[in-house]
């Protein structure tokens, strides 16, 4: 399976880490995204004449949406990340996929703006990317008093991967993730699963392993 990928993107790296979740290689085809802009060059635009990508290539398919991506992986190799087990579930998890967009249209272009310096107003970007979280953290509120530490479930799912990128790399584009305790605390679920990879901006939990301890006094 071949994946066209660019390093500090967080839609190629939800595709990388689904599949370094679920034990599948895949080969990494890199793109000059910036400044090279090779995803609006001939080759690209004829694979994605949307001129974006991850783009991933399984023999004569290709996908062009990371959810699709996901959905792909997981049902081939790894069918348990689908939430497919009732159909609430899997509702829900096509839910945040389709949420995971609108983190990508404000976060995401929030960070473009921040980092490559895109045009684009950032005070709404920001405005709908906290928007964006508060409702995260509203569902996340939700899954913990049911008892459950991810989106759609106890288990991860595709629904996590599909979000956890650019929640994780708000901060990249001036959103803060202090007023979130329940997001903080699913990112740290994310970020010690078994098989977890970094990104630039996106560590594992090494640091914080043990978790830390409050010092009576110290608060
Ligand atoms: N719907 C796409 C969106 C992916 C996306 O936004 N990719 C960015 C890179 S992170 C991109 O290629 N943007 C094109 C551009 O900015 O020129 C998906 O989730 O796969």
């Amino acid at each position: 399976m071949k994946l066209y990928d660019y390093v500090l993107s967080p839609s190629c790296y939800k595709v990388r880490l689904m599949a370094a979740l679920i034990g599948v290689t895949l080969d990494i085809r890199p793109v000059d995204f910036h400044p090279g802009r090779e995803h609006r060059g001939p080759e690209l635009m004829a694979l994605n004449p949307a001129g974006s990508i991850p783009i991933l290539e399984d023999g004569d398919l290709v996908l062009t949406e990371s959810s699709a991506m996901l959905v792909y992986l997981a049902a081939k190799t790894a069918p348990q990340w689908l939430g497919n087990d009732t159909v609430g579930r899997a509702a829900r998890v096509q839910q945040w996929l389709s949420f995971s967009h609108r983190l990508t249209a404000s976060l995401g272009a929030a960070r473009l703006h921040e980092m490559l310096l895109r045009p684009g107003n950032i005070a709404d970007l920001r405005e709908q990317g906290i928007a964006a979280l508060r409702e995260l953290e509203a569902g996340l509120v939700e899954q913990h008093i049911r008892g459950q530490r991810f989106l759609a479930s106890d288990r991860p799912t595709i629904a996590d991967i599909a979000c956890f990128p650019y929640v994780a790399l708000a901060p990249d584009g001036g959103v803060s993730l202090d007023p979130s305790p329940a997001i903080r605390l699913w990112s740290r679920a994310v970020r010690s699963l078994e098989g977890f990879i970094e990104m630039p901006g996106i560590h594992r939990l090494h640091e914080l392993t043990p978790a830390p301890v409050l010092e009576v006094g110290e608060a």
